[in-house]
């Protein structure tokens, strides 16, 4: 593999909006991250990844963008933002931003003024079509419910939004917009930022004639991903935005995207890819319900472990890093997740954590996740603030649950688990703010929080501040980051255990999912424990040499490299 700066590199994404509000009005602010640098640097963040901070109507948290070229006033100034570039980079750290170009706000001036004018410039920076026999042009849901078409009030003309209807698409067929975008791309990259996480993006190609598709629900409507599906060429309009932008800057990418086709992950992000990397969803899609929430499904670890695997090796197979991650701010916690009921405990989360650090990619960390947050217990569904989790609880009553059953099944995956505000103290709010908070706290603030955890060397940040740092360290970064991923154990149920190796150099990462003892086999004589998440676990303890093999045991919720 070609080196290439940000391969050894350990990310984190912070949600504005729920970081630390410096000024009483109960919303996260850039001058709150600001404060924090230090508490990042120690923690071993390298690039910082900001949810957006423009300025938004905030009818889907910030990803509707009215102004590409202002700071949300809600989170701070231009100034603000500034001094967090500059602070960012006296300590060595890259910020990137959140790039939300498959549609914008209904507010932005763009869309107002197509709005005033139907058959002006502006109107072909969307998608404007005229209805088919009174109705929508095209049967396709949108991904927060009900058509992707909007009728335009006094015209026969309606408008495409593949999310809520305040977000609609942007046309890029057109190359004036594309102009636009692009100089606003080169804009936020010539003021410092690193580079861009890239929001949604397999959407911009549509199929400009919109054909109808069979129907995959009793609403009649079939969901907009199958023209996404459908269609072909956004490999054009990805390349043309590299070489338009990110390339002249040597910018570091990293995209969302799902429903992709089998063979683009090459094209995407192998070594002359669109983007560095991607997110790797492989484990997330597992439980994805085709109705909704309410209709996901259990996952096994089995399940789990088989689809990380395959995508690990599919990775390397085309020379990539994928981006790991077991949470963002659209998914439940990983801890309430992927980690069996008797393992949703300090110890149990330090062993997710090694599991998916080590793995061959670039670590992301969601805010809190070094904390071991966890999902929020809510009682109603006026303590929810996101307009996808209204939409899903809507779905679930409409397929027949009751209001607690629809409640219960919207709350295990509602994005708003992991948007509760950071929690820093024990004191009020968490310390989050010293007003009002905009979504509500955790209650398990009082134990899981920064303060109480830089305390207790035990702990779960503790824990990860070691983890990454072995990461990281002089020894073993070349390991960690070119490693091959080689599973290991794949016959024993509940282990999730593979090894990195380099120039006949080997590590190996074992973590015991299982709730019995597990004993491990090595070949070879000479190990030593690196990290375990028991702080009981000694190398004699863990390791015994046996005549031909060294003997591993685990007991549940173990880990050891
Ligand atoms: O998410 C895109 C996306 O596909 C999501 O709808 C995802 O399927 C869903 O959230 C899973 O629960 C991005 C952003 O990450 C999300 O926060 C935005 O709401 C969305 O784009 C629209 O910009
Ligand atoms: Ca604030």
């Amino acid at each position: 593999m070609m080196k290439k700066w940000w391969h050894d590199k350990v990310a984190y994404q912070i949600y504005p909006k729920s970081f630390l509000d410096s000024n009483e009005d109960g919303i996260g602010d850039l001058r709150g991250i600001i404060g924090k640098l230090d508490y990042l640097k120690e923690l071993g963040v390298d690039i910082i990844w900001l949810s957006p901070v423009y300025q938004s109507p905030f009818v889907d948290q910030g990803y509707d963008i009215s102004d590409y070229y202002a700071i949300a006033p809600e989170f701070g100034t231009m100034e603000d933002f500034d001094e967090l570039l500059a602070e960012a980079k006296k300590r060595g750290m890259y910020i990137i931003m959140d790039l939300v170009i498959n549609h914008c706000s209904d507010k932005h001036e763009w869309f107002q003024k197509a709005l005033a004018d139907p058959e002006g410039k502006y109107a072909d920076y969307f998608y404007f079509r005229k209805g088919k026999d009174g109705k929508a042009p095209s049967n396709y849901r949108s991904y927060f419910g009900g058509s992707t078409w909007e009728p335009v009030p006094g015209t026969d003309q309606y408008y495409l939004h593949m999310f809520a209807k305040e977000q609609p698409d942007l046309n890029w067929e057109n190359p004036e917009l594309k102009r636009e975008l692009f100089d606003m791309v080169n804009w936020w990259l010539e003021k410092g930022v690193a580079g861009f996480r890239i929001d949604a993006i397999i959407n911009i190609k549509k199929d400009p004639a919109f054909p109808d598709y069979p129907a995959d629900g009793s609403d009649g409507l079939v969901s907009c991903t199958k023209m996404v599906e459908e269609v072909e060429g956004v490999g054009e309009l990805l390349e043309e935005l590299k070489k338009e932008t990110f390339e002249k800057y040597g910018a570091f990418t990293v995209a969302e995207v799902f429903n992709m086709k089998d063979d683009e992950l090459r094209e995407f992000i192998g070594e002359d890819g669109h983007f560095s990397t991607m997110f790797d969803f492989s484990a997330a899609v597992l439980s994805g319900g085709g109705k909704g929430w309410y209709d996901s499904r259990p996952v096994s670890f089995k399940e789990w472990r088989s689809a990380l695997f395959a995508s690990q090796l599919e990775g390397q197979g085309i020379g990539c890093l994928k981006a790991n991650i077991i949470e963002n701010h659209d998914e439940p916690r990983g801890a309430s997740r992927y980690l069996p009921e008797h393992a949703q405990n300090p110890r149990g989360i330090k062993m997710l954590g090694t599991t998916s650090v080590l793995l061959r990619g670039i670590p992301f960390l969601y805010q809190g996740q070094e904390l071991g947050m966890t999902n929020c217990p809510f009682h109603s569904i006026e303590e929810f603030d996101d307009i996808s989790t209204k939409d899903q609880y809507r779905v679930a009553l409409e397929a027949g649950l009751s209001e607690e059953e629809a409640l219960q099944a919207t709350a295990r995956f509602s994005r708003d688990n992991s948007r509760t505000p950071m929690q820093w103290n024990s004191g009020a709010n968490a310390g989050f703010t010293a007003g009002t908070p905009w979504l509500k706290v955790n209650p398990n603030y009082t134990s899981v929080n920064v303060q109480d955890e830089e305390n207790d060397e035990d702990s779960v940040l503790c824990y990860y501040r070691r983890l990454i740092a072995l990461r990281k360290s002089e020894e073993y970064r070349e390991i960690f980051t070119y490693g091959e991923f080689i599973p290991a154990f794949e016959e024993l149920d509940g282990i999730f255990a593979f090894s990195r190796s380099l120039n006949g150099r080997q590590v190996m990462v074992a973590a015991n999912f299982a709730q019995e003892q597990r004993t491990l086999l090595l070949p070879g004589q000479n190990a030593k424990l690196l990290l375990s998440n028991d702080s009981g676990l000694t190398e004699s303890k863990l390791l015994s040499k046996q005549t031909e093999a060294l003997q591993i045991t685990l007991n549940p919720c173990d880990c050891a490299v």
